[in-house]
C-alpha cells in the first residue's frame, strides 16, 4: 500500500505574553517582528500569531462601543502601525497569521484573523463565528467577557485558503471548542488549521478548577486534529494583562493528535515544528476517508437543531 510521500512545512507559533492596556501598538509590533525573525531563523515558513494580537484583551472591560472602536479596532489592514510586520515577513519570505479587531468602513465590528503568504499578500480572512461571553454589564464579576457586545458574528464562514501550496483553514479561539468548526474545514480539505486564542485563566460563571482551562484547551485541539486528519497550530496571548491572567499552552498538534511542540512560559515564546503534511494524507486515505465512511443522512440534527431538544421519536 503506497504511503504518502513527505511534504515538509516549517510551522511556527509565536506566543505572546501580556499586552497591557497602556502598551502602544508600535511596541507590540516590534515584539511580533522579533518573533517572526526568530521563527524564520529556525526554519519556519509560516508563523501563527494570537487572536487580538495588537491590543490587550479589551472585552474584559466595560466601555462604550465608540470608545472601544477608537482604542482597539483597526480600520485598515495592513496599516502604518503593522506595516513593519508585513515588510519583515516579505523580506524574510515568511507567511503569517494575525488576529485583530476589525472595524469595517460600514461600521461593523468583527474579531478577525488574516492569512498572509510568503510574498506579503493577504490570501485569507476570517471573522470569528463562535462568540463566547455576554453583552450585558456584570458589575459584580471580577472581569467581563464582552465579545457578544463588541463583535458581530462572523459573516465569512469557515474557509480554507491556499497559501504557498498548503491548504490552510482559519478559526479563532472559542471556535476550537466546537467540533463543527474543524469538520467544516476538513470537508474543504484543510491540511493545517491555524488559530489564535486569549483564554482567561478564571471562569466568571462558576468556580471551575484552574487546571481545567488547560486540559479542555488541549483536549479540544488534539481531538480536532486527529478526528479531522489535520495539523493544528494554536497561538496564545497569555500571562497577566493588567493583572488579569490568561493561559499559555500554545501548541502544534499533528494529525495523530500528538502535541509535537508546546510552549513552557506565559511570555513571548516561539515554537517550531517541521510538519510533514503527508501525515494527514495517510489518515484521510484510511481511518478518516470521509467519502467512504461518513453517513450525513444520520447527522441531520447537527444542522437542523441549534439547542438540545427531545430525543427523536
Ligand atoms: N476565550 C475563551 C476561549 O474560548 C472561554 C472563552 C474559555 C469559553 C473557556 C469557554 C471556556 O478560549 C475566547 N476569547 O474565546
Amino acid at each position: 500500500m503506497p504511503v504518502a510521500t513527505r511534504r515538509r512545512l516549517g510551522v511556527a507559533v509565536a506566543q505572546m505574553g501580556p499586552v497591557h492596556a497602556a502598551d502602544r501598538r508600535e511596541a507590540v509590533v516590534e515584539r511580533l517582528v522579533a518573533m517572526l525573525a526568530t521563527a524564520q531563523a529556525r526554519g519556519a515558513a509560516l508563523v501563527v500569531f494570537p487572536e487580538l494580537a495588537l491590543t490587550t484583551f479589551f472585552p474584559r472591560h466595560w466601555m462604550d462601543e465608540r470608545e472601544a472602536e477608537a482604542r482597539y479596532f483597526e480600520t485598515a489592514m495592513p496599516n502604518p502601525v503593522v506595516r513593519p510586520l508585513f515588510d519583515a515577513a516579505r523580506r524574510l519570505g515568511v507567511g503569517f497569521h494575525l488576529g485583530y479587531a476589525e472595524l469595517t468602513p460600514e461600521g461593523r465590528r468583527y474579531n478577525t484573523a488574516i492569512l498572509v503568504d510568503r510574498g506579503g499578500a493577504i490570501v485569507g480572512k476570517y471573522r470569528k463565528i463562535h462568540l463566547p461571553g455576554h453583552a450585558d454589564h456584570k458589575p459584580d464579576a471580577p472581569f467581563q467577557h464582552l465579545e457578544k457586545k463588541y463583535f458581530e458574528v462572523g459573516d465569512l464562514g469557515f474557509r480554507v485558503f491556499g497559501a504557498d501550496g498548503t491548504r490552510v483553514g482559519l478559526c479563532i479561539c472559542n471556535d476550537r471548542r466546537w467540533p463543527e468548526t474543524f469538520r467544516v474545514l476538513a470537508l474543504q480539505s484543510a491540511e493545517l488549521t491555524v488559530l489564535g486564542y486569549n483564554t482567561p485563566s478564571h471562569n466568571i460563571h462558576w468556580n471551575e478548577p484552574v487546571h481545567l482551562r488547560m486540559s479542555t484547551h488541549l483536549i479540544s485541539l488534539q481531538a480536532a486534529a486527529y478526528q479531522n486528519a489535520m495539523w493544528i497550530a494554536a497561538a496564545a496571548k497569555c500571562g497577566a494583562e493588567d493583572g488579569f491572567p490568561m493561559i499559555g499552552g500554545s501548541v502544534i498538534v499533528a494529525p495523530t493528535g500528538e502535541i509535537v511542540a508546546r510552549t513552557t512560559s506565559e511570555e513571548d515564546e516561539v515554537i517550531v515544528a517541521d510538519a510533514d503534511l503527508a501525515l494527514g494524507e495517510n489518515f484521510r486515505r484510511h481511518v478518516f476517508d470521509f467519502a467512504r465512511h461518513r453517513r450525513p443522512e444520520h447527522y441531520r440534527l447537527i444542522v437542523e437543531r441549534t439547542g438540545a431538544g427531545d430525543p427523536l421519536p
